[in-house]
């Protein structure tokens, strides 16, 4: 009898000769195929690891793992994505550096990846926070700049008044902050911004080159929100004035009875003279300020807005006057911030057309809003519609707009959802934005000699009371000179946004100590693209989007080879706690990793986060399988129980293992962790049952669990004899294609007309030899004692019934 399953020991002694032999060191070797698989690095936050991280790492070190034992060089790496708020918000509370909790935080993560078992290389650890990596995050910005892609912006941003800074549209969640929850409100600064939307059509038609899970390349084109149609301008009676809308419906422009204007639309300024009920007008803009884009756009509200008194525009088709509103539910950051309202066909128009009384009229025949047949108003014949009438919807489409173009009444237009990117913020913990100001010579990059840009050391890295950046109240940080005439100027002193670190840190896995560039050459060569990138459905929106376009600015200067970073994407599910609720210190159902590493054993967790649900669902934690998962593991090291020697498989074992290395293989791959698991089982109890193992059978089932159990799996087989390790070894089994199915057949014994037991023979015996076989059958033998055979009834392949009396 083995000594119990220790898995503490067990797993200490692995990891310390995985660190020690650097077992997981990656090195190019051009002669053999790379797999580069990726998870996304973690914010090191005060609260450590949670046990959602190691569902997504462990799946992909399991595919790592495979792949090594299939002889490919495998890029598997980690690294902290350390700047932002928590820490920040950590240090000002207990006024400790950020640098020092950030440090911290690092080395506790450090030690709790470690003790999981992870095959990362931890000589390729980056953290976004070292000056040798913000260095090259800073040198991106300044590329971008000289491309014309940062610029500077008075920019209504979204505020949140408790952290004090500047979010992103990705970073507010229904009108609250992502991060603290508080109600978000809209401030005019002087931003700089990313012009992501320059490559909108881009991110989009590219998504043919990759494969993403369905779901996420859907989620990436609504994001974007390509929107295809034209820009019309109305003019305003006795005015020199225009507005201009953004329709994707020009062909509906007979249906236009009035106009609706964004409350922040430049317009109202200019026509302040002209507008009777001037002071209403701005008591409903100030209204509208104090709300979410979120709250404005909800569908279903209340419509509200004021009429322009005095004003009127000409609808350009009809030559009618028509009145114009404002209202919120117009968003001055979308196509012109202005719309012709056509209440027949648009839910909201008509919303508003009731609410205030205003006409509505048809113009595509049986499709308007008070008609079921409303929810698809791409089809149908326009009517009274001058020029258009009789047109199907989209050929009504073409006319118009080559007429509004030849009569220069605007143009076809392509609009987006997609805003360029917000990049800075108001806050201390990020990294700087090398730019400097000159009255004469405006905004320049600091000489590139002069990267990385340090951040300062501060006392205080309070944000100030009017929203500016800790680093202003440093002079000496504040203070330069210009790049470009020597000067006196000022530098930028926000710094950079989250999301920055982010966006390119899988490029200097590849090559994480280059002092000259931000990757080298024949580096980037080797390990581009990402085969695998898994992470978080919430991120794909904000850093897929954000690093894909980093990517591609950085193809178009030649840095990288390809135009797609990451070949595959795949995302999990979440682990919610025990109670179905999503895990949180004040539901009180964490459950911390480390306890399930000392009490059960990192094996055990990785084998559970594996086993409880298909990947990509939620489930609840459950300590009920957990244990479960424990008493396999178990068994499996009592296997060296009944260990027999043999160097072949056994015939009776043959097919379940050939079968298994097959589901296995496949499972790893397609994500099904846990069907592959359960195959595993199932093997493991036809072994036990039938009290031995031989060698051979056990070596590839070490081989196939090693993924998911590494340090369990590598004992055994050091027990075994094995002087080298499986970790890289060529060794992972193929199958026997002619040895999947079983040429034995199960046949039932009937005697007198009952099933009494079962015999296993071959697909081809004769009757002859069923026959004796059945009749040494325990159960079988005891029901024939004493009695005379008379008759043996057999259907070939399917039953046996012997008539005894
Ligand atoms: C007339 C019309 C008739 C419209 C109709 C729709 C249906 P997407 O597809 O999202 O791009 N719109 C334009 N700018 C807007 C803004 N700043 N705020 C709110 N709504 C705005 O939608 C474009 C449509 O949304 C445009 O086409 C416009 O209404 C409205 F039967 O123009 B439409």
């Amino acid at each position: 009898m083995v000594e119990r399953y220790n898995p503490n020991a067990i797993e200490k002694k692995w990891q310390k000769i995985w660190e020690e032999e650097k077992t997981f060191k990656t090195v190019m070797d051009k002669s053999k195929e790379k797999f580069y698989a990726l998870v996304e690095f973690p914010y090191p936050s005060g609260a450590g690891l949670h046990v959602g991280h190691p569902r997504s790492y462990t799946a992909l070190d399991v595919v790592s793992r495979k792949r090594r034992m299939q002889d490919q060089v495998v890029l598997y790496p980690m690294g902290f994505d350390a700047f932002g708020l928590p820490t920040e918000n950590f240090a000002i509370k207990n006024k400790i550096h950020p640098r020092i909790v950030t440090e911290q935080n690092i080395e506790n993560f450090t030690k709790q990846l470690k003790s999981i078992g992870f095959s990362f290389d931890w000589d390729r650890v980056i953290d976004t926070t070292q000056p040798d990596y913000y260095k090259w995050t800073q040198w991106i910005f300044i590329q971008m700049f000289k491309k014309g892609l940062a610029y500077k912006k008075e920019y209504p941003i979204n505020w949140c008044p408790n952290d004090k800074v500047g979010l992103s549209n990705e970073e507010v969640v229904n009108g609250h902050c992502e991060r603290c929850g508080a109600k978000v409100e809209h401030r005019v600064r002087n931003q700089w911004m990313l012009k992501i939307t320059e490559y909108a059509d881009r991110l989009i038609d590219d998504l043919d080159l990759v494969d993403y899970l369905p779901h996420i390349k859907q989620q990436q084109i609504n994001w974007i929100g390509r929107s295809k149609g034209a820009e019309i301008n109305f003019s305003i009676k006795n005015h020199d004035e225009k507005l201009t809308v953004y329709t994707t419906r020009p062909d509906t422009i007979y249906g236009s009875t009035y106009m609706v204007i964004a409350p922040e639309h430049k317009i109202i300024d200019i026509l302040k003279d002209e507008i009777e009920n001037y002071d209403e007008v701005l008591k409903y803009k100030d209204l509208a300020n104090k709300k979410s884009d979120f709250e404005r756009g909800e569908m279903n509200k209340d419509k509200t807005g004021v009429e322009l008194k005095g004003v009127k525009a000409i609808n350009p088709l009809t030559n009618e006057e028509i009145p114009v509103w404002i209202s919120d539910y117009v968003m001055v950051t979308y196509g012109t911030g202005a719309i012709m309202a056509v209440p027949a066909h648009d839910t909201r128009d008509y919303e508003f057309a009731k609410k205030f009384n205003l006409p509505i009229v048809e113009v595509v025949s049986g499709g308007n809003v008070e008609n079921e047949a409303y929810t698809d108003t791409q089809t149908g014949t326009m009517i009274n519609s001058g020029i258009l009438d009789g047109l199907e919807v989209k050929d009504a489409k073409e006319k118009i707009i080559k007429y509004i173009e030849e009569n220069g009444l605007g143009e076809k237009k392509t609009n987006f959802k997609l805003r360029d990117w917000v990049f800075s913020r108001q806050r201390y913990w990020g990294e700087p934005i090398p730019m400097v100001y000159c009255e004469e010579h405006g905004w320049n990059p600091i000489d590139e000699k002069e990267l990385p840009l340090l951040l300062p050391e501060v006392e205080n890295y309070e944000p100030t009371d009017d929203g500016s950046s800790p680093l202003s109240t440093i002079p000496e940080f504040v203070n330069t000179t210009c790049p470009i005439c020597g000067g006196p100027a000022h530098r930028e002193t926000d710094t950079m946004p989250q999301w920055a670190g982010s966006s390119w840190y899988y490029l200097r896995y590849m090559d994480p100590n280059n002092q000259d560039a931000l990757v080298g050459k024949d580096e980037v060569e080797y390990f581009s693209p990402i085969d695998w990138y898994n992470g978080g459905n919430e991120h794909t929106t904000l850093h897929l989007l954000y690093s894909r376009f980093w990517h591609k600015f950085l193809y178009d200067i030649g840095v990288v080879p390809t135009k797609e970073p990451y070949m595959k994407r795949t995302s999990h599910g979440m682990i919610l706690g025990e109670n179905n609720e999503k895990m949180s210190k004040s539901r009180g159902n964490v459950v911390n990793p480390d306890d399930i590493v000392e009490n059960y054993g990192a094996d055990t967790l990785r084998t559970y986060e594996m086993f409880i649900s298909e990947f990509d669902k939620s489930v609840p934690w459950s300590d009920e399988s957990l244990v479960g998962v424990r008493k396999y593991l178990d068994r499996v090291w009592r296997l060296q129980d009944i260990l027999v020697k043999g160097n072949e498989y056994s015939s009776d074992m043959e097919v379940l293992i050939n079968q298994t290395i097959k589901k296995v293989t496949d499972d790893y791959e397609s994500m099904k962790f846990n069907t592959a698991i359960s195959q595993l089982m199932i093997l493991l109890n036809s072994f036990t049952k039938k009290g031995q193992i031989n060698k051979k059978e056990l070596e590839t089932y070490l081989i196939l669990l090693n993924p998911c159990a590494p340090h369990l799996t590598e004992e055994i087989w050091q027990i075994l004899g094995h002087k080298t390790q499986m970790a890289n070894a060529n060794i992972w089994p193929t199958f026997d294609e002619s040895k999947l199915t079983s040429d034995m057949v199960e046949i039932p014994v009937q005697v007198n007309g009952k099933v009494r037991g079962k015999i296993e023979v071959s697909k081809d015996a004769s009757k002859e030899e069923i026959i004796e076989k059945s009749q040494q059958e325990e159960n079988v033998k005891a029901f024939l004692a004493g009695k005379n055979v008379r008759k043996v009834i057999f259907v070939p392949g399917k039953i046996l019934n012997i008539v005894a009396n």
